[in-house]
């Protein structure tokens, strides 16, 4: 397959967009797309500094690379997760840590080792509650903590189209409208909530992986062991099953949803809950103390007893 713009040899074939691109090529094309989906939903605005969510994975990377390479002034945020299976969370940090020196670019990390007392590993031992639930609930309280004390309004995240259809799919098989109006390309700030944005919303994770490969973005290769034979692996075996079939599938799904959402979210909103300042740590919630706080009690609970 040749480049469509100078017929060298491309590094990508994109059935969807129906264009082929090589490496000298690609890596602008990419860095349009997220100007376009930036543009479109009014994620950034003019002069604003934006935290950038980093895992150590390539999507996260290739989204740090390109605001940079786009001329936002972004810094990192990294969270050390305390997953020592297979040294995951040592080497995500060495591969966030390469890339922040390559950008020249601020990084910030919050120990879950230290925050919560222990990694998050050992959380089920200690509270009975999955992994990627404290996980889940622990990085987005973080992420947001750690963006106010930094004195950020907006904090990018490294969803990409893939992630999208298929969180999509979950919710839709499960007909959870509650987490379906959350799930949109801007979260607006709101009572003690930063805005989160995902600038990678329509972009798949082959598109991130070359990008991150062509650009040399230093990522870990190796998934979280806790992700292994998840669901979400599952329904992304079927998406990519549908998209080989009709090439745009998951972009229709997506696009269309949004679309959707964007008529009945006002309904949605009107039936906001009350929200008001957790008793111990300040975080907006609907309960006195909120999840995090309770989920940290309860670890603390449990060493208590063990020691
Ligand atoms: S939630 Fe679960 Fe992920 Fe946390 S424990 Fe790993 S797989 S990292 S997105
Ligand atoms: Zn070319
Ligand atoms: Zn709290």
């Amino acid at each position: 397959m040749r480049c469509k713009q100078c017929k060298e040899k491309a590094v990508l074939f994109m059935p969807a967009h129906r264009l082929a691109l090589c490496k000298g090529h690609y890596p602008s094309w990419f860095r349009k797309q997220v100007q376009r989906a930036i543009d479109r939903f009014r994620m950034i605005r003019p002069g604003e500094r934006v935290l950038v969510a980093v895992s150590g994975g390539k999507d996260s990377g290739a989204l740090w690379h390109a605001l940079h390479h786009l001329g936002y002034e972004t810094e990192g945020l990294y969270m050390h997760l305390g997953i020592r299976i297979e040294g995951y969370s040592d080497q995500s940090y060495e591969a966030v840590c390469r890339l922040a020196e390559k950008l020249g670019r601020p990084l910030h990390v919050v120990d879950f080792q230290e925050e919560l007392g222990m990694g998050i590993d050992e959380v089920r031992g200690a509270t009975n509650r999955p992994p990627c639930s404290a996980c889940g609930l622990s990085k987005r309280y973080h992420m947001n903590q750690a963006a106010r004390r930094l004195g950020f309004s907006v904090i990018a995240t490294g969803h990409n189209l893939d992630d999208e259809a298929v969180t999509l799919l979950n919710n839709v098989l499960a007909w959870n409208t509650e987490f379906m109006v959350r799930q949109a390309p801007v979260l607006p700030e709101d009572e003690g909530f930063v805005r989160k944005v995902k600038p990678l919303i329509f972009l798949e994770e082959k598109q991130t992986t070359v990008y991150a490969l062509v650009e040399g973005v230093p990522f870990e290769r190796d998934e979280c062991p806790f992700s292994v034979g998840s669901t979400n692996l599952h329904l992304k075996d079927v998406m990519y099953r549908l998209e080989a079939h009709s090439p745009g599938t998951k972009r229709r799904f997506v696009e269309g949803f949004f679309q959707w959402r964007a008529q009945w979210l006002d309904k949605a909103l009107k039936t906001k809950p009350d929200l008001r300042a957790c008793a111990v740590c300040g975080y907006p919630t609907t309960a006195e103390v909120c999840a995090y706080c309770r989920l940290k009690a309860q670890i603390q609970r449990h060493l208590t007893i063990v020691s």
